[in-house]
């Protein structure tokens, strides 16, 4: 694919502002039209982005416009939108949670897959600073073959308020960011097969769990924990950020406050603090997250105009959600799941 790619985005809601912003500083790339089936929505980030369209229904899909369409709804919508954008061989990012199950996971894969439509998941918290540069690290060899990993977000914010919806999604907390903590348990220790799970629901009134605790057991036998929590009473609040510790046969990596990594290795240690790109339209709290975004897009746009594969490619997004789902399927059975045999 050559030339500047045109997008649509559809699902003009609380994260999108992040990725029209995102949007405008993808080199190759540009949103020539945004989609909301709440018209008002559509129309207002139009005019707020500068973009030249909007449209209430996404069957602008059959016009033929579009290099690629960013879908940005909540998961019950994203089978269908999918689907849709396959029927008109439309290449599609779309948001996670992929998808409510891992039925409907496999479906939409088989789907595209069958038709030959690249779908990649956007799924950033790999895309953060923090973790490309971990990442390297572990490359270098520097720490060792690891032999054990905790990754830990843990924290009360009102996450509520801007996303009302989680209030009443019944598989929340682990679809919702431990999907997040699972992606980068096999982006840093690779794939994993077992896993053990507990889930607690500690606020008033939610329909599904807001904290659970995950063990995974890795391929090269690593041994994981990741543990999330919308629970865990902190101040100040350590939002958005990933904390915890990689351990390997000849070092450590601990993940601190701050976006700070303390690296211990041949006998001492280094400190190292990862920057934000410092972009003007990020603002705390959620910085870290925002950050991620062009970094995600941008792999989304080089690799579908290289032709080349995704990281979180639908196909490979089935076996973070597997994990996920055997988290929930664990914590139901009491007993050890293995993500392998669903
Ligand atoms: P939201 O409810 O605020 O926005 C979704 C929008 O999509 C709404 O405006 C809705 O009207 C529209 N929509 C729904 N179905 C549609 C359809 N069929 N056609 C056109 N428009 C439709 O949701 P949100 O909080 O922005 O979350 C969207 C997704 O982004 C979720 O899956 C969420 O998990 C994910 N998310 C990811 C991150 C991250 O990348 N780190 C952060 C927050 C949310
Ligand atoms: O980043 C996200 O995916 C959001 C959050 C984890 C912050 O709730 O849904």
């Amino acid at each position: 694919m050559t030339g500047t790619l045109k997008g649509l985005l559809i699902g003009c809601g609380f994260f999108a502002r992040n990725q029209l912003h995102a949007w405008s500083e993808t080199d190759g790339a540009e949103i020539v039209a945004v989609c909301d089936r709440d018209a008002e929505r559509a129309r207002s980030y139009a005019a707020e982005f500068g973009i030249p369209a909007w449209h209430d229904t996404a069957d602008i899909l059959s016009s033929g416009s579009f290099d690629f369409v960013d879908i940005c709804t909540t998961m019950e919508t994203h089978e269908e939108l999918v689907a849709l954008a396959v029927r008109h061989r439309v290449p599609v990012i779309v948001q996670k949670p992929f998808a409510p199950d891992i039925d409907t996971c496999r479906r939409i894969v088989a789907n595209a897959a069958a038709a030959g439509v690249p779908v990649m998941v956007h799924e950033n918290f790999r895309f953060q600073k923090v973790f490309r540069r971990i990442r390297d690290i572990l490359d270098s060899g520097e720490i060792g073959e690891l032999t054990f990993g905790r990754l830990s977000w843990r924290n009360a914010i009102d996450v509520y308020s801007n996303q009302p919806y989680l209030l009443k999604t019944k598989r929340f907390m682990i679809m919702d960011v431990g999907i997040h903590m699972l992606d980068l348990a096999r982006f840093l220790f690779g794939d994993a097969g077992e896993v053990s799970c507990f889930t607690q629901s500690v606020k008033e009134g939610l329909a599904g769990e807001d904290a659970a605790t995950i063990l995974l057991r890795h391929d090269d036998k690593a041994t994981s924990i990741v543990d999330v929590s919308y629970a865990a009473h902190r101040f100040p609040n350590p939002f958005p950020q990933t904390l915890g510790e990689i351990e390997g046969r000849q070092g450590t990596i601990q993940i601190l406050e701050g976006e700070v990594l303390l690296i211990h290795s041949q006998g001492k240690q280094r400190r190292e603090t990862i920057a934000d790109d410092g972009r003007a339209w990020t603002s705390a709290p959620w910085i870290q997250i925002q950050d991620s975004v062009p970094r995600t897009q941008q792999h989304f746009i080089d690799a579908l105009r290289r032709g080349g594969n995704f990281e979180t490619s639908a196909e490979d997004s089935l076996k973070t959600y597997a994990l996920a789902e055997a988290a929930y399927r664990s914590a139901e059975a009491g007993r050890v799941i293995d993500a392998r045999n669903l």
